[in-house]
């Protein structure tokens, strides 16, 4: 398996998921078929497969015009409202591209059909594409859901996949989340440590992707809502109200 990060529009980013031993590839929600095409040219791979975490337009809004280049395409995701869709795909549902596996996660939230993508292959630890659900230090807004099915994705789906899985998120938002991070926790040393490394990395105008599952149980506060020192923040001593809070605090934070 080979992960390329194509970044897209302001903060987006698309995947170019290509299994080496047969040339297949997938993309993960194609915003700029564009890009994508030059991609796939370079590559030499054959485009089969698009995966889509959910139906806001800078992630579904390029299905229909790359369908138009690429025949044959399937697109998964898991809401009606997703552009150009032909494979609807529930909890659980798994896939193939060429030989690599895809099991569909589904963890409404942040939109009711959002879905997460976690793959396996040989020879490349496991990944997983979680749109905005999952953010580097951070989760999307709660739009079409409540904290208790944030809770769900986060800690009890999420949080169930391997440590080493590589967390490949829908938006470079890495330094913004992590100096919320460090309000919720000022003497947490993994946030900021991955404060500093995300600052010399957007510096060099390099990702910060893919984190990994280990990673985001150190630094995301969203993630650590069993902590006492993140409950105690937010006054609360239930770590579903911990995450209500920390998302209302989140969404009125200037960073
Ligand atoms: C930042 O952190 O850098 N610019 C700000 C955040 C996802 S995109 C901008 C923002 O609100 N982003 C959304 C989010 O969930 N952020 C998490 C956070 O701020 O903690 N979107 O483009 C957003 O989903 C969208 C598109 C929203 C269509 C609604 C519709 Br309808
Ligand atoms: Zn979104």
């Amino acid at each position: 398996m080979k992960i390329q990060i194509l970044p897209a529009l302001q903060d987006n980013y698309m995947y170019l998921i290509i299994d080496e031993a047969t040339q297949e590839a997938a993309i993960v929600d194609p915003v700029d078929p564009e890009t994508v095409a030059t991609a796939v040219e370079q590559n030499n791979v054959k485009l089969t497969k698009v995966l889509t975490t959910h139906h806001h337009w800078d992630h579904a809004g390029g299905n229909a015009k790359l369908l138009k280049s690429f025949t044959n395409l399937s697109v998964y995701g898991g809401d009606d409202r997703i552009g150009a869709i032909n494979h609807k795909i529930t909890h659980n549902d798994t896939f193939n591209i060429g030989n690599l596996s895809v099991k569909c996660l589904a963890t409404p939230c942040h939109t009711s059909g959002h879905i997460c993508y976690y793959i396996t292959g040989e020879e490349h630890p496991p990944t997983v594409f979680t749109g905005d659900t999952l953010f580097a230090g951070g989760c999307g807004k709660f739009f079409e859901g409540t904290a208790d099915q944030m809770y769900k994705a986060l800690i009890e789906i999420l949080g169930a996949l391997p440590e080493e899985t590589e967390v490949y998120c829908g938006h470079e938002y890495t330094a913004n989340n992590l100096k919320f991070g460090l309000h919720v926790e000022p003497e947490n040393k993994a946030i900021q440590q991955k404060l500093s490394w995300s600052h010399t990395q957007r510096a060099n105008k390099l990702p910060t992707v893919p984190s990994t599952i280990k990673d985001e149980k150190l630094t995301n506060p969203f993630m650590r809502v069993h902590e006492p020192t993140v409950m105690k923040h937010t006054q609360q001593n239930d770590p579903i109200k911990t995450m209500s809070c920390l998302r209302r605090e989140k969404d009125n934070f200037k960073a």
